[in-house]
């Protein structure tokens, strides 16, 4: 049936309503804030993490400068790991008088995917530097979960990358840039016991610039779209962005990408329209974004 012109009109406009209104009101939306302030004793800089499993918040906390290294952008560092478990109670875990916590970030992961959390972070012990280790709650206390070897000589820093299933064995592995201020080697664990165990590695990356606050140059993406995560992380000299895979246990390069200027922020990868993109700073104040083509 032909409709009039002026209903015909009428409808276009119903629609053309319903289409701007209906996103703002088909949902509700609550607002709360979790976290209104640092919490009394946290390290200045540290990050704080929420948490959608076991803890709801997590952060470092007693600052120290008994380890006087300073590759974080100052030799405050510290001395234990603080978590908020779902019931509200805090616990931590303090790393003794012969290390520190030399990080910033309390990354919240589940490496061994059995819904609850372990919380990854860099302690290095004041003789033997910087080593892996994941803490979690365990009988409503903050405990050590597991550990890596320590790098083995005082002032050896590493800077983890992330969590995946690297090598695509069906068990996540944790990644790490290992002395990324001395040409890096990118290294991945496995949790095996109360060990971090290494498993596959490459040499020549840089995760971090001495003396910068920013942990997060390196992210974890799936750069080919073939279910299995892969790494962007700089080149030893930080001029170059690396894509890469360890699928199948064998490290292979996805991409390689002559920065045109000075890595100056963190990276950060997201996918849009289906195709993987990488963003970043660069030192002219510039924001470029690296598409992977189809
Ligand atoms: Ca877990
Ligand atoms: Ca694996
Ligand atoms: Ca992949």
């Amino acid at each position: 049936m032909e409709m009039p012109p002026v209903s015909r009109f009428l409808i276009l406009l119903l629609i053309a309503a319903a289409t701007v209104s209906g996103p703002a009101s088909a949902l509700e939306i609550e607002a709360r804030t979790l976290s209104a302030r640092k919490p009394a004793g946290a390290l200045p800089d540290t990050e704080i993490a929420i948490g959608t499993r076991d803890i709801v918040r997590a952060w470092l906390s007693g600052p120290t400068v008994r380890y006087a290294h300073g590759v974080l952008g100052d030799a405050v560092e510290a001395e234990a790991v603080v978590a908020e478990r779902r019931d509200g109670s805090v616990v931590e875990f303090n790393v003794g008088p012969d290390a520190v916590i030399e990080d910033r970030i309390p990354r919240l992961v589940d490496m061994d995917a059995d819904g609850r959390d372990e919380i990854m972070v860099v302690r290095s012990n004041l003789n033997l530097g910087a080593g892996l280790i994941l803490v979690g709650l365990d009988g409503g206390e903050l405990v050590l979960k597991a550990e890596a070897e320590p790098i083995g000589m005082a002032n050896r820093w590493l800077n983890p990358v992330g969590v995946g299933d690297f090598d695509a064995d069906g068990r996540m592995e944790a990644a790490v840039v290992i002395t990324p201020h001395i040409g890096g080697t990118l290294q991945l664990y496995e949790w095996r016991g109360a060990k971090l165990v290494p498993d596959h590695a490459q040499r020549s990356f840089s995760n971090h610039a001495i003396g910068s606050r920013e942990l997060g140059l390196s992210a974890v993406t799936d750069l080919d779209g073939d279910g299995t995560p892969d790494i962007v992380v700089p080149d030893a000299g930080r001029r170059a962005l690396v894509g890469l895979t360890f699928k199948g246990g064998t490290y292979k390069e996805l991409f390689r990408f002559d920065l045109p200027g000075h890595l100056a922020s963190g990276i950060t990868a997201r996918h849009r329209d289906g195709r993987p993109e990488i963003i970043y700073k660069l030192g002219d104040g510039s924001t470029q974004v690296l598409t992977v083509k189809p």
